[in-house]
């Protein structure tokens, strides 16, 4: 059978911003959702040279007075979207404005992916303030699922930030805390369960589920963003959440596997592009 006689186009809008170089956000996450057959609209927050973790010196275009007039020209166009997906966020005004953004293209059938981008290794981002991260806890509220880090999860919840010994109770805790925002369902990242292993955390109707493979010992910028890019298409392709976890998962291990062969700098990002053929042909799989 043709493959267009089977695949509705699906629609997303993401919220990001777009950093020129450093593979993170807008530019991980329109080549995996498209690759995985989903049509990416974008509302950029921000133009950087490149992310704010690791490069000194970057240009930071503030986009926050052309997001309201961008969004209402879509509404106004009547566009609607199966998913709704937002990462980094400059300022708290911007959170303010995706807020009004969410309710206007919320619909009963489509998908909120709130990744709650505010920190890594125990620590907020530069340029990212405590008032910004009450803010996310408002987004969180309205998501269907959220996919923060350990660390986003601590200053999420409060709980002290460990970067490994999770055990079971911590993350049962950390995961029931968060459920508390409001989400649908959460995904940690960032797990380590035992020493030499790393995954995540899937908190769903009540019960919570762990995978953790052998971890590859590196920490590259944007693997984030790879993550719930991948998480979003597997779901938008109608892949349980369990079966979306392990291809993001797997997915994203293997890049930073492939990104260390080949000696890339950790903050250009994971090389995932001759992979992304693979996101492809697992999206023409059976469900
Ligand atoms: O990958 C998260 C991210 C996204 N966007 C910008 C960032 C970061 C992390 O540092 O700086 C601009």
């Amino acid at each position: 059978m043709m493959e267009y006689a089977i695949n509705r186009p699906l629609q997303c809008a993401a919220v990001h911003d777009l950093s020129g170089f450093g593979r993170c956000s807008l530019t991980v996450a329109l080549p995996v959702l498209s690759a995985m057959g989903v049509q990416v609209s974008c509302l950029p927050t921000a133009v950087l040279s490149t992310h704010t973790g690791g490069f000194k010196g970057y240009t930071f275009r503030d986009l926050t007075a052309d997001m309201g007039p961008f969004f209402r020209h879509w509404q106004r166009e009547g566009f609607r979207f199966d998913a709704l997906y937002t990462g980094y966020l400059g300022s708290e005004e911007q959170i303010q404005l995706v807020e009004e953004f969410l309710s206007v293209f919320r619909t009963d059938e489509n998908c909120i992916l709130v990744d709650p981008v505010m920190g890594d290794h125990g620590k907020l981002y530069t340029l990212y303030t405590e008032k910004m991260a009450a803010g996310m806890k408002r987004l969180c509220a309205r998501a269907d699922v959220i996919v923060p880090n350990m660390t986003e999860a601590a200053y999420l919840t409060g709980m002290e930030y460990r970067a490994e010994g999770h055990t079971e109770a911590y993350l049962q805790e950390m995961c029931e805390k968060l459920m508390a925002l409001g989400p649908g369902k959460v995904v940690l990242t960032g797990v380590c369960p035992e020493k030499g292993r790393m995954g995540t955390a899937c908190f769903e109707g009540g019960k919570m589920r762990i995978y953790a493979p052998a971890r590859v010992d590196a920490a590259y910028d944007g693997t984030g963003d790879l993550f719930a890019s991948v998480l979003l298409g597997a779901l938008l392709r109608g892949r349980s959440l369990t079966k979306a976890v392990m291809l993001a998962a797997d997915f994203t291990r293997d890049c930073v596997e492939r990104s260390l062969h080949n000696g890339t700098d950790c903050h250009h990002g994971v090389d995932f592009e001759p992979a992304l053929w693979r996101l492809g042909k697992a999206m023409m799989e059976e469900i």
